[in-house]
């Protein structure tokens, strides 16, 4: 067992993560310092992490408070290449990424999807299934429950399904689920990881101390994917909506297939049809859970009633209203280009679109055949708005709303029955919102009053 008992330990960000494992370490008899750039009237908690034994700094990180640690415990949203990491890390400092650290006293198995978009929606109906089944599942990671949080409720018999992102993989050491999932790989997070080879190299961390025992599920159709591939030593099963594949879970005709061995008699699982969710590519994240379901042993009818009953998680493609015949839609979660790309071709046309927020060094100029197929006009929201405008220039009409509130209310004058109003913003949210949820509860609050 990794022992923490009068350990130095250092927690870098203290949001949820953060506060997760600095309360997580305390248990264990860690000595606990957390550090955060906030200043201290930001951070609510402090006077309790103070009563319960935790040293505080905040303001900013100081050199001499990661040097003298026996370990650094870091938050997802705290770059490797922050100054004072990369000193100690030359001092060879141990460095451990929440994820990380949770993971080595999680009991049971594991099931860690990652992927540049569905991790949520796919991560969830992996849950769903597995509860369907009757085991003990507990669901967390980057959809909003710190791994460190989680192990107190594990056991033996639990299957943890963790949402994975590129930033908390990027300090994984030993990190080896039983099954992993790498959805797709698409340019996101360009700002944080510098270039798109070194953020798809970060996702194929997910594999990298995988053994033969294991299983690696990955996006046949997904060129960056496959790269995968060639990093691992798990036994791998491929989804796909359009091909046969050899090993894995795929469509033929309208029916969905597992096929559990090198050309194997493929099994039917389900009749496509019975997807509840809209959008061509939850047809994928419905592939890929199948597969981790069926190699964890669900059975197939199981399988299917717990995909047809699932219901879309908030804030990804979820229908908020019906108001004098416009749908309005919260994607919020579609914090990428290609999220958006993936959202608008859930329509055939007419939409009202709201895109911006922060930039994340995104090419915006991808989304422009699309928009202007089925795109009525483009709002903009957010900082990046100026940017967005610039390269959609001439591609579509575009009108600057500032703010959500502007943009739903503009939305709500110019759209006619038969339109859809979007939001799908292509950037993440931390402008104008506390996060993704806060923007889409913005978005649903002020599409729930209109017309009130
Ligand atoms: N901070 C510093 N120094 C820095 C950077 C940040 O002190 O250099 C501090 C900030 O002042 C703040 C704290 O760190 O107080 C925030 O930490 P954090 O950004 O890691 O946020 P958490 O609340 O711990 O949330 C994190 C994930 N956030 C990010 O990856 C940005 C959440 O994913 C996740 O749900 C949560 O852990 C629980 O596991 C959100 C996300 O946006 C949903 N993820 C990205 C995505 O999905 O695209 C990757």
């Amino acid at each position: 067992m990794f022992e923490l008992a009068g350990k130095r330990v250092l927690v870098v960000g203290l949001g949820k993560s953060g506060l997760a494992a600095a309360r997580f370490l305390k248990q264990r008899g860690a000595r606990v310092t957390v550090s955060d750039a906030r200043p201290p009237t930001l951070i609510a908690e402090l006077p309790a992490l103070v009563e319960q034994g935790i040293a505080v700094e905040s303001g900013s990180h100081g050199l001499l408070t990661f040097r003298r640690q026996d370990l650094i415990v870091v938050s997802p949203g705290v770059p490797y290449s922050t100054p004072e990491l990369k000193q100690v890390r030359a001092l060879g400092m141990p460095i451990l990424a929440e994820l990380e650290l949770g993971w080595r006293f999680l009991q049971g198995e594991v099931v860690a999807i990652t992927g540049s978009n569905g991790k949520t929606t796919t991560t969830t109906l992996i849950g769903e299934i597995l509860k369907a089944d009757g085991r003990p599942t507990l669901v967390g990671g980057n959809i909003g429950r710190p791994v460190t949080e989680m192990v107190a409720e594990s056991t033996p018999e639990t299957w943890s399904v963790l949402e994975v992102s590129s930033f908390q993989l990027e300090t994984t050491v030993e990190f080896r689920p039983r099954i992993a999932v790498v959805l797709n790989i698409t340019p996101d997070h360009l700002d944080r990881h510098g270039d798109f080879k070194t953020y798809a190299a970060m996702k194929t961390r997910i594999t990298e101390r995988q053994t033969a025992e294991d299983f690696l599920i990955l996006n046949g159709e997904n060129e960056p994917t496959k790269m995968v591939a060639s990093r691992t030593k798990a036994q791998i099963y491929w989804f796909s909506p359009g091909r046969l594949v050899k090993q894995g879970a795929f469509v033929h005709g309208e029916t969905i297939f597992f096929r559990p061995k090198e050309y194997a008699q493929p099994e039917p699982v389900m009749p496509v049809a019975e997807i509840p969710l809209a959008g061509a590519h939850n047809i994928e994240n419905v592939l890929a859970a199948v597969c981790a379901a069926r190699l964890a042993g669900v059975p197939s009818a199981t399988i299917r009633a717990a995909v047809a009953a699932f219901k879309a998680v908030e804030h990804r493609l979820e229908l908020t209203r019906e108001l004098d015949g416009v749908r309005y839609f919260n994607d919020s979660k579609a914090t990428n280009v290609d999220a958006t790309v993936k959202a608008i071709e859930s329509f055939p046309g007419g939409i009202y679109l709201i895109l911006g927020g922060k930039d994340k060094d995104s090419d915006y100029t991808t989304l422009s055949p699309l928009l202007h197929e089925r795109v009525k006009t483009v709002i903009t929201i957010g900082s990046a708005a100026e940017k967005i405008e610039r390269q959609l220039a001439g591609v579509v009409k575009i009108e600057r709303a500032e703010t959500m509130q502007r943009a739903v209310a503009f939305a709500h004058s110019a759209a006619v029955a038969g339109d859809t109003v979007l939001l799908a913003p292509a950037c993440a949210s931390f402008d104008q919102f506390e996060n993704y949820e806060h923007r889409g509860r913005v978005f649903k609050d002020l599409v729930g009053k209109l017309g009130t």
